[in-house]
């Protein structure tokens, strides 16, 4: 064995036993968006696959703002309730790990409001992706043609990350336009028909976006003749600064 392979197998044993961060390691956050407490009669939190390549690792941020509350046939849900943002902290990545990552949501003009489909409402909730139920029926909407902003920070300055955002409705009416840095990209929506989530219908995908400020600023409108944009969640992947990052905006790569 030589000292290179020495060296090796003591940094592979320093990894493994957690004594070093492994340096450039790509992480995944998912987010669930739902209507808080007091309107989730009808919103359930996602666990499994999104459409990002992410094998076994199964968990997702419930990211519920609160609203003023209602449940009805159709579903439950509610106008935001707080002032200014809302926003939650220490988001766990994929693999259910602590990160320093927090994620927030913009009151907006017009106020932005929530919903989550009544299963019971079979018409509206058929068309909502089969293979991730509990991800897409339960969403944030940006109402009557109104921009909205989530941001998600802190993020590692200068760094290049993947998103995956998820903007469908409960029928084909629905249509998002996301933008960040600059790129817009718009939802197709769903079908008024029983399908799986795809590409471009109900989610789009923004690839190596520079976090310039060590954010990530999420613009969302409707597109669509509803007039609502419809937010469902999203997935994150990239480097993420040290949980004991002291300076917002992490650490330069
Ligand atoms: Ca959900
Ligand atoms: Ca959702």
């Amino acid at each position: 064995m030589n000292a290179k392979t020495i060296l090796l197998s003591l940094t592979m044993l320093a990894l493994s036993a957690g004594l070093i961060q492994a340096q450039g390691t790509e992480s995944v956050i998912n987010v669930d968006f739902q209507p808080g407490p007091s309107g989730s009669a009808h919103s359930t939190t996602y666990t499994g696959s999104g459409a990002l390549d992410d094998a076994d690792h199964d968990f997702w941020n419930a990211v519920e703002p609160p609203v003023d509350g209602y449940a009805s046939s159709w579903g439950s849900g509610g106008n935001f309730s707080f002032v200014g943002t809302y926003s939650l902290g220490a988001l766990l990545d994929s693999e259910g790990a602590k990160t320093p990552v927090e994620v927030s949501i913009s009151e907006g003009v017009p106020r932005g409001t929530t919903f989550a489909v009544n299963p019971e409402n079979l018409w509206a909730f058929e068309h909502v992706a089969d293979d991730a139920k509990d991800l897409m029926k339960d969403y944030l909407i940006a109402p009557g043609g109104g921009t909205n902003l989530v941001v998600i920070s802190p993020l590692v300055r200068g760094a290049r990350y993947t998103l995956y955002l998820y903007g469908a409705g409960d029928q084909d009416a629905h249509q998002t336009a996301f933008t960040v840095g600059g790129l817009t990209k718009t939802t197709e929506g769903v079908p008024n028909a029983s399908h799986d989530m795809r590409n471009g219908g109900d989610y789009v995908v923004f690839e190596n976006v520079e976090a310039v400020d060590g954010s990530l600023s999420i613009l969302y409108v409707g597109a669509g003749s509803s007039r609502d944009g419809n937010f469902n969640g999203f997935q994150l992947k990239g480097k993420l600064p040290d949980m004991d990052a002291d300076s917002p905006g992490g650490n330069v790569p």
